[in-house]
């Protein structure tokens, strides 16, 4: 039996909070035989949690803090996120881990902060250009999985976005072979740490998937679904995407 799709929106840091509702009510109905996810950012997430209410499409953050509470200024902790109606929470970004130089110790943290307060965690992993073309895109992503993937990930329905960081953005994506090589090495990896458990781990292609190409992607072996940034911002495009789904 296959895994559940996830498309999941990253609407990373664009938007008012009304064009923010606007967004979830034009997607609330979902996609049938789908998961939808939606990530706003922090001051709209009250808000498109009360939009989606009784819709098929659930809410998370795009950060948390490793703190349960404390004085972190201009932070946001696990529980805070659930509060507001998120269930689940983007950690290690190529983003954040670049913006905020947040490394795999500090993500493991999150992630550890995330499961506790009862979120799942989509943890992102992916080599750089360079890693790339240095032909050490699988053992970084190897020991990114390593370092920021916790004990009890797997039973807590954890999930793994691959988001090759020069992909973001980009309007470049790889190559459905090297997409493929990637996921097969992280279910390889999950498997031979976590047990069979990790066999129904969702693990998520993120970078620049748009409607155009999201059918290909989406049906890749190891490929259970997307994490989508520009292209979530258009109710359209995001619902085309969750169509392509197999
Ligand atoms: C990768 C992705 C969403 P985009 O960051 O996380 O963004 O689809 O814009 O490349």
């Amino acid at each position: 039996q296959g895994i559940r799709p996830l498309i999941a929106g990253n609407w990373k840091m664009h938007g008012t909070v009304r064009e923010a509702a606007r967004l979830a009510e034009a997607v609330r109905e979902g996609v049938e035989g789908v998961d939808l996810l939606v990530c706003p950012p922090f001051p709209h997430l009250h808000t498109v949690s009360v939009v989606l209410l009784g819709g098929r499409v659930a809410v998370g953050g795009q950060d948390c803090h490793a703190a349960g509470k404390g004085a972190h200024t201009g932070d946001v902790s696990a529980a805070m996120l659930r509060d507001v109606g998120a269930t689940h929470v983007i950690l290690g970004h190529s983003e954040r881990r670049a913006d905020h130089a947040e490394n795999d110790a500090a993500v493991l943290a999150k992630t550890k902060a995330a499961l506790a307060a009862g979120l799942i965690p989509i943890v992102c992993v992916g080599e750089t250009e360079a890693e790339r073309l240095g032909g050490l895109a699988e053992s970084v992503v190897r020991g990114q999985l390593e370092g920021s993937v916790p004990y009890g990930f797997v039973t807590a329905g954890g999930i793994v976005a691959y988001e090759p960081v020069w992909a973001i953005g980009t309007g470049r994506t790889p190559t459905e072979d090297d997409i493929a090589a990637i996921h097969a090495t992280m279910r390889a990896a999950l498997v031979e740490r976590f047990g069979p458990a990790a066999r129904a781990t969702r693990l998520l292609y993120g970078g620049s998937v748009k409607p155009s190409n999201a059918k290909p992607i989406l049906a890749l072996p190891e490929v259970d679904g997307a994490l989508v940034g520009g292209a979530s911002l258009v109710a359209e495009d995001f619902l085309a995407i969750a169509r392509a789904a197999p």
